[in-house]
């Protein structure tokens, strides 16, 4: 049977811009570049569109250096998105510009409205059963709340976690495999936010692959964490390895590049 949370017939990417090299970053391990961050790209957009999604790829938007990083803009669900207000100021513009793409797309789209509330999509896990949403630096308790009434609508529950200290997004340390299956770092697994989910680990000092992506058949994982794959690969998934070595620098991985949904038909 098809899961709502693994299966998808969109993407959204948008391609990086040349400011790219001035995205955000919690420490500085050199500067992104830009000819190599679009070839990883291509290969990433590629891999959606393998399984027979539709990718609308969006033209680069050069006053948000991090604007490729377009999930922390919007929440799709099927039955309608919600545009977020990304914690980060120099940020926060980037979900006003991805509004239209989703009206045309959405019968329905919301927006979190709140002057003191926070959202980044990258602290939203969406499961088979609920919707996971940790408290960041970049996503507070208003934000949480307004986004729980926004969703509630739409039959969705929503349970506050949190984001480990000093981890960006709450998918930063963990992704969804498949609709029972979680893989995350030990750190975050061991907050027990995942009681109930079956949990894959990642092996230690391979953190950062914990920000994965199941879409449709496959998943997409960044490239050069070994012992991992092996563990994925074992449990039998299907994996892509993408190179993210500059999204790496700016803290980004395979989930931030992308929005992924099902509009149900109005
Ligand atoms: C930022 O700090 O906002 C960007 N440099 C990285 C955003 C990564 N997004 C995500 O994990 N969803």
């Amino acid at each position: 049977m098809p899961a709502r949370s693994c299966d998808f017939t969109h993407a959204i990417t948008r391609r990086p811009a040349t400011t790219i090299t001035a995205g955000l970053r919690a420490v500085d391990t050199g500067t992104p570049d830009l000819a190599t961050m679009e070839r990883h790209h291509a290969d990433y957009v590629a891999a959606l569109r393998s399984t027979g999604a539709t990718v609308i790829e969006l033209g680069p938007l050069e006053d948000f250096p991090d604007s490729v990083f377009v999930e922390d803009t919007a929440l799709c669900l099927p039955e309608g998105a919600v545009v977020m207000r990304p914690g980060a100021p120099s940020r926060l513009g980037e979900a006003a510009a991805m509004a239209p793409h989703l009206r045309a797309l959405y019968a329905e789209v919301r927006s979190i409205e709140g002057q003191d509330s926070f959202i980044e999509g990258g602290d939203i896990l969406v499961t088979e059963r609920e919707i996971l949403v940790g408290r960041s630096a970049r996503t507070n308790a208003a934000g949480i709340a307004e986004l729980a009434r926004l969703v509630a609508g739409w039959g969705h529950r929503l349970r506050e976690v949190a984001t480990p200290p000093g981890v960006l997004h709450f998918k930063t340390d963990c992704s969804l495999l498949d609709a029972e299956t979680i893989l995350a770092t030990r750190r975050l697994d061991a907050s027990g936010c995942f009681a109930g989910y079956r949990v894959i680990h990642t092996a230690e000092g391979e953190e950062a692959a914990a920000n994965t992506i199941r879409f449709n058949g496959l998943v997409l994982m960044p490239a050069g964490f070994p012992r991992t794959r092996d563990r994925l690969a074992a449990a039998g998934y299907d994996l892509r390895e993408i190179a993210n070595s500059e999204c790496a620098k700016l803290d980004g991985g395979m989930s931030c590049l992308s929005l992924r949904f099902t509009p149900r038909p109005a």
